[in-house]
């Protein structure tokens, strides 16, 4: 049995209006060219909440005009960086000022717990133009020596229209990644949100067009991915594709890119991201640091530490305290106080995480709780802890992205080394020590995006993310997420003064 009694009955919704649900082209709130529209779902319940534009290739090219009229008469890639600095910040400020409308907005359409939208990702999203607005006047090139008599320097360009596509899990947070960036250096984009969740990306747009956003400059396409994404990766007009998602469809986002005009591509994938806890670890904290890093947003987190590795001197105990500390986690309503987890987002990956639960139940792993289903109505899924986990099991294998811990057994550094770096992700890892020396020839060793050393899921605007192997190409956040939307020009000037 799962604990609800940490929840209140009290339902913390603020309220909030769906006030938008057509595509934002050029300014303006429009409905998808064929009129059709698509229901939207709130996952405590599976009922409908809107019914929103549903966009396809003919919208994507409108948006898709809007934004290259945008690039290409300005003033946005023309204006002062200053200027462009202020209506980032402007934007920042206004999503502080409805911080609780949105947290409220995302909640209903994911599933997520209010507490964590309103206290952690909203203050993350307006963090995040904050910092990439103190970038927009400070991106600039070179002067650079070389043989012969000439004048050389690089310009840093806007890269023209991103296309950028992406996913439900963190809907505010992943536009932030993606928007930020790209607003900073100057370019004009076309976003398509997840299926799933389209509502909060379409109110953030409509407050950055109260914030002084020129029309066009950015425009929000909502619909399905190969009906809407997969016309904006391929667009001959689109200048460079940015994608968070699957790897299977990473793969396809990257071959439409090739297949149209070789557009840049930048890609955040899925994982399977080691949890590694030593023997002279702080056992208390690495079990509540494993939990967190596995169960939280449901299991929905492409960096999840997914594959807890423990100690054998210390792994009988480490199974008690993370099956109790499990047991103990709060499920319900996300609207109430004290709720740790609500619904997965939807049907679809509710039977995905249900089918690896019970691939889980049928190898030799040690189902320790959990396992099924929570209430007979939304995706609720009780946080479920398997032990006995080897490698070549499909739960340590695969991502599941739900609330599933599977804890596996090492006996010396080498071994396990080699067994999280064995698989075709490469996007996190957790390592729980005392020992500095272990400590470096992990951060060495292993071969991920990010190491995360006695902490996890520490994310800020300026740590870069991203995936070694398949679990990406590129980085975002921080400076390294400039270059992606960054073109060099090398310009070359005879230097004709006699004196040089
Ligand atoms: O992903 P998709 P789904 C993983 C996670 C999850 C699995 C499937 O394991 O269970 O992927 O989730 C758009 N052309 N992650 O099906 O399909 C789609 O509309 C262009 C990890 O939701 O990759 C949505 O906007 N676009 C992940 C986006 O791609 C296409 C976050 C993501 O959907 C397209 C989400 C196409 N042919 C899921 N097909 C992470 N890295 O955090 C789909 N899309």
């Amino acid at each position: 049995r799962f604990s609800t009694a940490a929840a209140t009955e009290e339902l913390i919704i603020p309220p909030v209006q769906i006030s938008h649900t057509q595509h934002l082209i050029n300014g303006q709130f429009v409905d998808a060219a064929s009129g059709k529209t698509f229901p939207t779902y709130d996952p405590r319940t599976g009922e409908v909440i809107a019914h929103v534009a549903e966009g396809d290739a003919e919208d994507i090219n409108r948006a898709v005009a809007a934004a290259r009229k945008a690039f290409d008469e300005g003033p946005w890639p023309k204006m002062s960086a200053y200027e462009r600095s202020r209506i980032l910040l402007r934007f920042a400020d206004l999503v502080e000022k409805h911080s609780e409308e949105l947290a409220a907005l995302e909640t209903w359409n994911n599933g997520k717990p209010y507490e964590q939208a309103l206290h952690a990702e909203i203050p993350m999203l307006a963090r995040l133009f904050h910092y990439y607005a103190g970038w927009a006047d400070k991106i600039h090139g070179l002067t650079v020596p070389a043989d012969g008599k000439y004048h050389i320097q690089t310009l840093h360009e806007p890269i023209g229209v991103a296309g950028q596509i992406i996913p439900w899990n963190f809907p505010l947070l992943m536009f932030a990644w993606k928007v930020g960036p790209a607003l900073a250096c100057g370019n004009t984009i076309v976003l398509k949100t997840a299926e799933q969740t389209p509502l909060t990306a379409l109110y953030v747009a409509k407050l950055f067009q109260e914030a002084g956003l020129p029309p066009g400059v950015l425009n929000v396409v909502s619909g399905d991915g190969p009906t809407a994404g997969a016309p904006l990766a391929s667009h001959m007009d689109v200048d460079k594709v940015a994608f968070t998602g699957s790897t299977d469809t990473g793969k396809i986002i990257l071959e439409l890119a090739a297949r149209s005009n070789l557009k840049p591509v930048t890609l955040e994938l899925g994982g399977k991201s080691p949890f590694i806890i030593c023997e002279d670890a702080d056992i208390d904290h690495a079990v509540e640091l494993a939990h967190f890093a596995l169960f939280f947003n449901q299991g929905q987190c492409c960096c999840a530490g997914s594959r807890t590795f423990v100690h054998e001197r210390v792994y009988d105990e480490f199974i008690e305290k993370a099956k109790a500390r499990a047991v103990k986690r709060v499920v319900g309503d996300p609207f109430k106080k004290g709720v740790e987890q609500g619904p997965q987002i939807d049907n679809e990956q509710f039977e995905k995480v249900l089918r690896y639960i019970r691939a889980g139940i049928d190898s030799d792993a040690t189902l320790e709780c959990g396992g099924g289903r929570l209430g007979s109505k939304g995706y609720f899924i009780e946080p479920t802890v398997f032990s006995n986990v080897k490698d070549d099991m499909l739960i340590a294998k695969d991502e599941i992205f739900g609330p599933v811990q599977s804890i596996l057994k090492f006996k010396d550094l080498d071994e396990v080394v080699r067994r999280a770096n064995a698989t075709r992700y490469g996007l996190a890892a957790g390592v729980f020590t005392r020992n500095i020396d272990t400590a470096n020839y992990f951060t060495r060793a292993l071969r991920a995006g990010t190491v995360w050393v006695n902490c996890f899921d520490v994310f800020d605007a300026a740590i870069p993310f991203g995936g070694y192997k398949m679990s990406g190409i590129g980085r975002e956040k921080g400076i390294y997420s400039l270059n992606n939307y960054l073109q060099v020009k090398a310009v070359v000037t005879p230097l004709k003064n006699p004196a040089w």
